[in-house]
């Protein structure tokens, strides 16, 4: 049986990537801070199936314990998905908050490569798939998407570059690029405001975490000698538009 770590297990597209994963057959090390909904996702699939690693991304040695202690079981790890990551703020630059811009660059940014560091070993001696959770807005920049795009976009570009790196190792690494997901995404981006994240929705009929789960499990089952660079999806409901012009 095979071990995927998912980071950010406790929502969204995490959560949906445990229970896919699960389903597949596989066993699940789930991360995230909120300890109650890794401990309700272990009841409901299975302490066999999950086992649950409550920790910040961005305190490394609370992560490092954390994987320290996997039971024997879990410790061959053949597939890494890096989703932990958040949007705050949809803020111009000029107007944004600083502190906000730097909580976005160490979960997205820094806390991804520091994890993936930590596990290389790990993963190129079970020639792991590593996924990384990258956007659309990684490629499409938006008003008030100033640095979670360049977080994103770093993902992306992170993504190709390890995997030039990973050559002959038999480590495949593949970027995810969503669209509109409908999760918890928006409700911590405005700082909970439900009536908010409701309404960005209303309508668009968005993909959903169990979506993209199938996706990322679909990425992990392909054959050794396939890998998926990177792959991009939204809903039907979305697409692009103009560029903006200012008028003097
Ligand atoms: P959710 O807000 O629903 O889930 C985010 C997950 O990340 C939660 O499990 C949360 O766990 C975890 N997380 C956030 N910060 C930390 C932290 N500091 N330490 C540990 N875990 C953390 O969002 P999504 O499921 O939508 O987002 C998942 C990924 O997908 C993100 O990287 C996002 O950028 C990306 N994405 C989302 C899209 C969307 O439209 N929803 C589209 C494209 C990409 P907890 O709070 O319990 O720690
Ligand atoms: C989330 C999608 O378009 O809100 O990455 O940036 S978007």
């Amino acid at each position: 049986m095979k071990t995927v770590l998912v980071t950010g297990a406790t929502a969204g597209i995490g959560e949906a990537c445990a229970r896919a994963f699960v389903e597949a057959g596989w066993r699940v090390i789930a991360t995230g801070r909120r300890a109650e909904r890794l401990d309700a996702l272990v009841e409901e699939l299975g302490a066999d199936r999950v086992h649950p690693c409550v920790f910040d991304v961005r305190d490394e040695a609370a992560r490092d314990a954390a994987l320290a202690d996997l039971p024997a079981e879990f410790s061959k790890i053949d597939c890494l998905v890096n989703n932990a990551g958040l949007a705050l703020g949809t803020a111009k630059a000029q107007d944004a908050d600083l502190g906000d811009w730097k909580t976005m660059i160490e979960t997205n940014v820094t806390a991804l490569i520091s994890l993936t560091h930590a596990l290389l070993p790990k993963l190129i001696e079970s020639k792991a798939v590593i996924v990384n959770l990258s956007s659309v807005a990684a490629t499409y920049p938006y008003t008030g998407g100033n640095v979670y795009g360049g977080t994103k976009a770093f993902v992306r570009q992170f993504s190709l570059g390890l995997r030039s790196d990973l050559s002959g190792t038999g480590v495949r690494v593949t970027s995810i690029e969503p669209g509109m997901v409908e999760t918890e995404f928006t409700l911590v981006r405005t700082g909970g405001d439900q009536a908010a994240s409701d309404t960005l929705y209303a309508g668009v009929n968005p993909l959903t975490g169990t979506d993209i789960a199938d996706v990322v499990l679909w990425v992990a089952s392909q054959p050794p000698h396939v890998n998926i660079n990177a792959l991009e999806l939204m809903p039907v409901n979305q697409s692009f538009a103009g560029f903006q012009v200012a008028r003097n």
